[in-house]
């Protein structure tokens, strides 16, 4: 690890990938944190498999390294283990909205605390530019040579019905505006979604759309429904924070201000409890 954040390893991104626009942003975001007070020690993160998850062998913060598909599986236990930490959880658009489908729907459902950055390139990039779930109808890869037959899921609006309370998208070429997201979205308390426009130079390049279609968001919508509305238009691609409402976390409802880290119990007190459970005592 090295100061600013950075580590030794490689990186193996291609030049242009907007990937780097993400792991900028991160820094930038923990660098806000930490002027905040939140130590970077109390900050951890996961990641999925993907070239979107290549950012856990870039970024200098503690983690996990997770499973296709089960990042914000991951990030949930995490946050259950120790509430104090504030858990970012990187997923590319196959993990989160392919395998890691339903683990999404139930962290967004039960307002699990953590922050679930989507890489949304459009494509399984890794393996070579296979169609994913938030890929364009007609879009051309090697599994869907003739065109994918199929429209996309909207990440945005699965978020919104499954319950998030914080759902926000950003995208890569406006990096100072994703940090801020990032910073928000750490400090809601319940589960933050950001969808991150990210384009693949290399299978789905579409910084020209979305350079002439993404525009800023001023302020989150007024009500669920106009969160909706945002979220479903496509002729222009509003960025910001769509929606946000203050809900009791899972954490907070199931441990309140009790931390099982803190008040860990000792050998000897354990031994008594098993003791006591089995007549021994
Ligand atoms: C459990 C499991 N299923 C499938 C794979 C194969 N696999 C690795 S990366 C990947 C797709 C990654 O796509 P995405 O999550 O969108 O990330 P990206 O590479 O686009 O950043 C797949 C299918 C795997 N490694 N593990
Ligand atoms: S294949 Fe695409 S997503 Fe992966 S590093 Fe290259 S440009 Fe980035
Ligand atoms: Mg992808």
């Amino acid at each position: 690890m090295t100061d600013d954040l950075g580590t030794y390893a490689e990186n193996t991104w291609c030049p242009g990938c907007g990937n780097f626009a993400i792991l900028n942003a991160v820094k930038s975001a923990v660098g806000s944190l930490e002027a905040k007070g939140v130590g970077r020690e109390r900050i951890v993160m996961t990641a999925g498999i993907g070239c979107h998850a290549k950012i856990f062998d870039y970024l200098g913060l503690s983690g996990f390294y997770s499973l296709h598909g089960r990042s914000m599986a991951t990030a949930q236990g995490l946050k259950l283990g120790n509430p104090d930490l504030k858990v970012l959880g990187f997923c590319g658009d196959g993990d989160a909205f392919g395998e890691g489908l339903a683990h999404m729907m139930y962290a967004a459902k039960r307002n699990s605390d953590i922050t679930i950055v989507v890489h949304d390139n459009g494509v399984y990039a890794l393996t070579t530019g296979q169609r994913g779930p938030t890929s364009a109808r007609g879009y051309k890869g090697p599994s869907t040579p003739r065109g994918n037959t199929e429209d996309p899921f909207n990440p945005l609006v699965l978020m919104l019905e499954a319950g998030a309370t914080f759902v926000a998208r950003g995208y890569v070429g406006m990096v100072k505006e994703l940090a801020d997201l990032m910073v928000a979205a750490v400090e809601h308390e319940g589960f933050s979604f950001i969808q991150v426009l990210q384009p693949s130079v290399t299978f789905s390049n579409r910084y020209a759309e979305y350079n002439e279609t993404v525009v800023p968001l001023e302020q989150p919508a007024a009500s669920f429904d106009e969160a909706l509305a945002l979220a479903r238009k496509t002729e222009t691609l509003p960025a910001g924070i769509l929606y946000r409402i203050e809900k009791p976390s899972n954490e907070r409802a199931l441990y309140g201000d009790w931390n099982p880290v803190a008040n860990h119990p000792t050998r000897d007190e354990r031994l008594a409890k098993v003791k006591a459970a089995v007549g021994r005592g």
